[in-house]
């Protein structure tokens, strides 16, 4: 397993978001990377830190074009130290712009998509610490401190060459990757997450959403009561294995998310620290395609380097022995 890692993300660093009309600190900081990095160099794994921009043309893929060219233009109109919550495209008030979040936000979408392109070549497990996150990035749309969808810039790439399951274990259901694929057949979207009747992005994310048109049947949603229990949670992950099976994906791509983690502060299922483990290696053991992990949420910074260095533990652990 090889890691990537993003070179200037912390020039994004948007001081506050809104919550509930109240001004919060900012809780998708740089230092998120910095705890995850800290536990995947516990294990000795290779880290490869890269600069480079995804070009506009392969965004647009996937991202309209005024949606894209609205994210360059009301970025560059920002000064140093400045942020705006903008007031098109976007779908709630966690998603500010500032002076370097397209740049940025397209250096993330880059270490994905060179992720892709890896993994073609070589097929060994790629991780990417993207950030920004991106899975709530829709075509046209920024939400959930997402701007552009990485893991689905991924997908698209690895889809020119066979089957593409996403399967999507963040705290939240990643509308944007849904909203993105909900008509293909050729890429299967797969989730669990928090009930989104109680948790954020509340729009989406419900069992009955399952796809339309060619792609009836290639969205899959578990939503999660807010008291299931790890034992609960193993079985659905088991079940949303199965469903990558039964689809013969060519690839995976894993948006990996931390905060289900317990004492997330955003997010927090029960999923304690020693459960990654068993998390990592049940996917390790049963997803035999190759794949690319995408780093999506996961908040408790001080516990970020544990819940990273457990789930690569065991996420390895089938190939140790
Ligand atoms: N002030 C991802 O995990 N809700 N995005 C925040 C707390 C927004 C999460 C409320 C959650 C967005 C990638
Ligand atoms: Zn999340």
């Amino acid at each position: 397993m090889r890691i990537l890692l993003p070179k200037n993300h912390r020039l994004h660093s948007p001081e506050y978001e809104y919550y509930d009309g109240t001004r919060e600190p900012y809780a998708e900081k740089p230092e998120r990377i910095d705890s995850i990095l800290k536990g995947c160099e516990r294990l000795g794994l290779p880290v490869e830190e890269r600069a480079e921009s995804a070009p506009r043309e392969v965004v647009e893929k996937l991202h309209r074009a005024h949606y894209v060219a609205y994210v360059e233009a009301k970025t560059s109109e920002l000064k140093p130290g400045e942020q705006l919550m903008p007031s098109n495209f976007i779908r709630d008030t966690y998603t500010p712009l500032t002076p370097d979040t397209y740049d940025v936000a397209l250096q993330s979408a880059e270490l994905a998509i060179h992720g892709a392109n890896e993994l073609l070549r070589s097929g060994e497990t790629i991780y990417a610490l993207c950030r920004p996150p991106g899975h709530h990035a829709e075509s046209d749309a920024m939400s959930g401190y997402c701007y552009f969808n990485n893991a689905a810039l991924a997908a698209e790439q690895l889809s020119r060459h066979g089957k593409v399951a996403i399967l999507d274990i963040d705290y939240h259901h990643g509308n944007g990757t849904q909203e993105i694929f909900y008509e293909r057949d050729d890429v299967l979207y797969v989730s669990l997450h928090a009930d989104p009747a109680t948790s954020f992005p509340f729009i989406s994310g419900f069992a009955n959403e399952t796809g339309a048109g060619t792609g009836k049947g290639f969205t899959i949603n578990h939503p999660l009561a807010a008291d299931t229990s790890v034992k609960h949670y193993l079985e659905v992950l088991q079940k949303a294995v199965n469903e990558i099976q039964d689809f013969s994906a060519d690839y995976v791509v894993l948006s990996l998310g931390f905060d289900t983690f317990e004492h997330d502060p955003i997010g927090g299922l029960n999923i304690d620290e020693a459960s990654y483990a068993t998390i990592g290696e049940l996917l390790a053991t049963q997803l035999k395609q190759p794949t690319l992990i995408v780093q999506e949420g996961g908040y408790n910074v001080d516990k970020l380097d544990v819940l990273a260095e457990n789930f690569l533990k065991g996420y390895l652990k089938p190939q140790d022995s």
